[in-house]
C-alpha cells in the first residue's frame, strides 16, 4: 500500500462514498385503528362510519363490523401515527355527537 491508499478504498460496500450514495432509510412505525364492540351502539352506524372515515366498502365494512360484534375488537385499518390519531378523533368525535358509547384505540403495529 502507497501512502495515499486507504484500506477501505477496495473493500465492497465498505468504501465511505458508496455509504454517502445509501443513506439508511427506515419505514416509520405503523399504528392500528382499533375499533371496540360495545352493547349499545347501532349496527348500522358502525358500518357507517366505517366506510366514511376508512373508505370501505359497504361490504368491507359490513364484514369488519361483523366481527368487532362476535370477537370484542377489530381493526379498520393501519396507518401512520398522526393519520392514525386524526382517524381515531373523527371516529370518537362523531360517535359522541350522535350519543354512541363506541370507542376508537390507537394500538402500535409490528412491523
Ligand atoms: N354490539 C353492537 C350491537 O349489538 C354492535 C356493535 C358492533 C357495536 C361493533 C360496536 O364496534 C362495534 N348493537
Amino acid at each position: 500500500m502507497t501512502d495515499k491508499e486507504h484500506p477501505q478504498d477496495n473493500a465492497p460496500g465498505g468504501g465511505l462514498a458508496l455509504e454517502e450514495a445509501r443513506p439508511k432509510l427506515r419505514r416509520p412505525p405503523l399504528y392500528k385503528v382499533v375499533i371496540l364492540n360495545d352493547d349499545y351502539t347501532p349496527m348500522e352506524f358502525v358500518v357507517l362510519v366505517l366506510k366514511q372515515f376508512f373508505g370501505l366498502s359497504h361490504d368491507k365494512a359490513t364484514a369488519i363490523m361483523l366481527h368487532i360484534h362476535t370477537r370484542g375488537r377489530g381493526v379498520a385499518g393501519v396507518f401512520t401515527y398522526e393519520i392514525a390519531e386524526t382517524k381515531v378523533i373523527q371516529v370518537n368525535e362523531c360517535a359522541r355527537e350522535h350519543e354512541h358509547p363506541l370507542q376508537c384505540t390507537l394500538e402500535e403495529a409490528e412491523s
